[in-house]
């Protein structure tokens, strides 16, 4: 195990993965930028070394910066949390030529898999459900035509580089088609230096439905089941739970495994989450892959008892995977909402400030994970998220009880935040009923 690592990340996950360190007896340094000095966490970590600026450009994105933080303080490895430069193959290869363990995939596995046309193909050799479309790139125009005809409208093109929504053009016939293959193309050349773009089925009134999965370097992978990630705005999560609803028990473990095996075949080390979309007949179809430890990873340990962050650091520094796949067992039902400083009236308005009271729930199942404390500044610099509230009940009923109740707990003041949203949202027929696709939210704030 690591004597000692470097956490290249803030807030509520900086905080998480100090925890996770401290409890393998691993020593831990934090980085921060001068909006971020003095901050709650930094005082829990053995040490702590300013980088630069409040902007991200000049601190937590400074690959030079933080790898002097690292050989400074005599850390061995560096965990990057989400965001920041947690997908950066660059930075992984960086870590490598600098003697430094990534906490995270090789930049090879990263590149395969953040690669959509490869990553579709590898796919489709390990069993993962894809959308039908066309094989690999887009060579030819008329190909794609001939494909859209095959599969029928509407067709979505995508950017293989692409990702979150960046580069996607849909199309409802042949003319459309012409258009948004030329722009997809040139959109994925100016944002991502990579034009190439592919063509799959359009699927509408879907839901987002997630794998988490582990694996190690001894060619070990488990998966942690699925979650439901459908309650998003604007492509911004707001609500995830575990597992997924309206899913059966046999459709969830042929995709789940499907999905071990697939970073099984990429050779991928650490924490991955492989998403998909599912049709109301519960059909999957993969959309891509996070190389990375996500926001929602709780609910997943809440449902299995897996502690994914400490996994991802002894994966890391070389030790199997403490967990085999038989003993990962399904418990109950976890529901995360994500606590944002921002005005649903207002337009989702980050709202930075202050926080003078900040009053968290408790009791049985109740979990939050927050980096504030009442009195804490909320720098306007990062992302507006201030914590996250999940808890887990027997069964899906009384984890949205459990939910009620811990939101009804939940304090802030002055500053508003998606808490009033939340409350609305898991009171509404369409969640209790786990009746929804990923525009419902969109369509309520409309009403
Ligand atoms: C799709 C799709 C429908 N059909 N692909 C958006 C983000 C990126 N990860 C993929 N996305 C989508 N791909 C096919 N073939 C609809 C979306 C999509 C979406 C997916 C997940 C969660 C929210 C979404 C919101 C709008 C569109």
């Amino acid at each position: 195990m690591f004597g000692r690592i470097l956490i290249a990340n803030r807030g509520e996950i900086a905080l998480r993965i100090i925890r996770a360190a401290r409890e393998l007896g691993v020593e831990t340094v934090c980085v921060y930028s001068k909006a971020d000095a003095g901050a709650p966490w930094l005082s829990l970590a053995d040490e702590s070394v300013c980088i630069g600026n409040a902007p991200s450009s000049e601190s937590y994105l400074r690959i030079d910066r933080i790898i002097s933080a690292a050989e400074m303080t005599d850390s061995e490895a560096i965990h990057p949390g989400y965001g920041f430069l947690a997908e950066n193959a660059h930075f992984a290869e960086v870590c490598r030529d600098c003697h430094i363990e990534f906490i995270g995939p090789t930049p090879e596995a990263m590149n395969l898999l953040g690669d959509k046309i490869n990553c579709k193909r590898l796919a489709r050799q390990a069993g993962t459900p894809v959308f039908p479309g066309t094989d690999g790139e887009i060579e030819e125009l008329d190909e794609a035509i001939e494909i859209a005809a095959e599969i029928g409208y509407p067709v979505i093109v995508k950017a293989s580089a692409g990702g979150g929504g960046k580069g996607m053009r849909v199309a409802h016939n042949v003319a459309a088609l012409r258009t948004a293959v030329t722009a997809a193309q040139q959109e994925a050349i100016a944002s991502f230096g990579n034009g190439a773009v592919y063509l799959e089925k359009f699927l509408e009134k879907a839901r987002h439905v997630e794998v988490q999965v582990l694996g190690d370097k001894h060619g070990n992978a488990v998966h942690l089941y699925n979650r439901d990630c459908t309650s998003q705005r604007r492509h911004q999560k707001l609500i995830e739970e575990g597992p997924a609803p309206r899913v059966s028990p046999e459709i969830r473990d042929r995709v789940c495994e499907s999905a071990a095996e697939l970073i099984r075949k990429a050779k991928y080390s650490g924490a991955a989450t492989v998403e998909f979309l599912m049709n109301k007949e519960q059909e999957f179809f993969m959309l891509e892959v996070n190389t990375r430890v996500q926001v929602e990873h709780p609910v997943s340990e809440m449902i299995t008892g897996v502690d994914i962050v400490k996994e991802s650091i002894s994966v890391a520094a070389g030790e199997p995977l403490s967990w085999k796949q038989d003993e990962i067992k399904l418990n109950g039902h976890a529901i995360e909402c994500r606590i944002n400083a921002e005005d649903p009236s207002k337009n989702f308005m980050p709202q930075p400030g202050t926080i003078e009271t900040w009053k968290t729930p408790g009791g049985p199942g109740v979990r939050v994970e927050t980096h504030v404390v009442p009195g804490y500044s909320i720098p306007p610099n990062y992302d507006s998220m201030i914590g996250k509230l999940i808890v887990h009940g027997r069964d899906r009923d009384e984890a949205i009880a459990r939910m009620r109740s811990a939101l009804g707990e939940f304090s802030v003041s002055p500053i508003a935040t998606t808490i009033p949203l939340h409350q609305r949202l898991l009171n509404h027929h369409a969640f209790v009923s786990a009746d929804f696709d990923i525009n419902w939210v969109e369509r309520l704030l409309d009403e």
